[in-house]
């Protein structure tokens, strides 16, 4: 058992290398909160993965702040004594949230695995300790700029490149990729930004040997990427559209994906992003690890997750440098290899250094408990 004492929240920002522009919005700088737990011996680390504003889910981070701050870490103290398998009926008083929920059950995992001296890759059943990195590139504003970085990123060793797209600009830049690149992993997310009128777009994307088609539809729309993945042969996958084991099983039972991109903190936390992983791996589909833009502490915990034995294709796990010239953390540095390595110390195995995170921090409040 362990009991949490203290909860401190800190909004911090940091400067992202460039622009990262997708279907739904631009994003300059990266502005999330952190939370750090304390028990009477350990603390542990979560990172929110919500946004400025709620573009990609509902949550953001000012509402998320307010979800920890006023309902998740009350019930915490209330709680008392408990396990890391204890938070989810702990939090089952507040409906959906899952970011918020994630951040604070994170947190509370890290500690619990400090103490106990294990690191987190290894609770998770981590069967690797290096993970393939792929990488997402932003909406370019011309095909030359996207070739540009496409280039940049082959020349890194990234094994697997994403192009994000959106109507107007999508088959003129994959076919420009293409092109240049007949032979690499490529694939393509739309975070939603189309409707089954586009079907003639995604028919023309099956010319291009992709890996997967991300997200294409609305995320509540299961039934329509069920009837657009059977009128093409690409595989789809979907991101927005999983936010718990329950909807990893609907979507594959009724055909709408064939792959499942699974971001820990899309689906409440690492104990649900395991048993989504799970689930996917009993019914033969291929999993990876998605990224938010996360700083080096969310991004040790993706690493973790990202080792286990069904996250059969490169995530978009990429090292530090992808995002920041100066991360939180020491930077997950990726080898010319395209491969980077888990951290294997007590927990997530990495923590923020002190002096970058003060000079990071926006705005931060301390939690006690009663
Ligand atoms: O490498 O962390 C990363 C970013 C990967 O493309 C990426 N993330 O839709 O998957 C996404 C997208 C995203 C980023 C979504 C930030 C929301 C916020």
């Amino acid at each position: 058992m362990t009991r949490v004492r203290t909860v401190e929240l800190r909004m911090v920002g940091l400067p992202l290398v460039r622009p990262f522009r997708t279907s739904f919005g631009e994003e300059t700088e990266k502005v999330c909160t952190l939370v750090r737990v304390e028990t009477d011996d350990v603390w542990g680390w979560g990172e929110c993965v919500t946004g400025v504003d709620p573009g990609f889910s509902e949550e953001f981070n000012e509402g998320a702040w307010r979800v920890l701050r006023d309902f998740l870490v009350p019930a915490l103290f209330r709680a008392g004594d408990i396990v890391p398998g204890d938070l989810e009926r702990v939090f089952a008083s507040v409906r959906g949230n899952p970011m918020a929920k994630a951040t604070l059950v994170n947190a509370v995992l890290d500690a619990w695995l400090r103490e106990h001296g294990e690191s987190l890759a290894s609770f998770l059943g981590a069967d690797r300790d290096r993970v393939a990195c792929g990488v997402s590139v932003g909406i370019a504003s011309s095909a030359e700029r996207l070739l540009d970085q496409v280039d940049g990123y082959l020349a890194e060793g990234y094994q697997r490149i994403k192009l994000k797209i959106e109507p107007g600009t999508d088959l003129e830049r994959v076919a420009a990729v293409r092109a240049a690149h007949p032979q690499i992993a490529l694939s393509v997310d739309a975070n939603a930004a189309y409707s089954s009128a586009d079907v003639e777009t995604f028919l023309a994307l099956d010319a291009y040997d992709l890996l997967m088609i991300e997200q294409p539809l609305h995320h509540e729309d299961l039934v329509r990427h069920a009837a657009l993945q059977r009128q093409i042969r690409t595989a789809l996958c979907l991101d927005e559209s999983i936010r718990s084991e329950a909807d990893a099983r609907a979507a594959i039972e009724l055909g709408a994906c064939r792959i499942v991109n699974i971001k820990q903190g899309r689906v409440g936390g690492l104990l649900e992003a395991v048993r989504v992983h799970d689930a996917c791996r009993a019914l033969g589909v291929p999993v990876w690890c998605g990224g938010m833009l996360e700083t080096g502490l969310g991004r040790a915990a993706n690493l973790a997750l990202a080792a286990l034995p069904g996250f059969t294709l490169p995530g978009d796990t990429s090292a530090s440098a992808r995002y920041f010239t100066e991360d939180l953390t020491e930077p997950h540095v990726m080898m010319p290899d395209g491969t980077m390595a888990v951290p294997q110390g007590p927990g997530i195995g990495v923590d923020p250094l002190p002096e970058r995170l003060e000079a990071c921090t926006l705005h931060r409040e301390r939690l006690e408990e009663p």
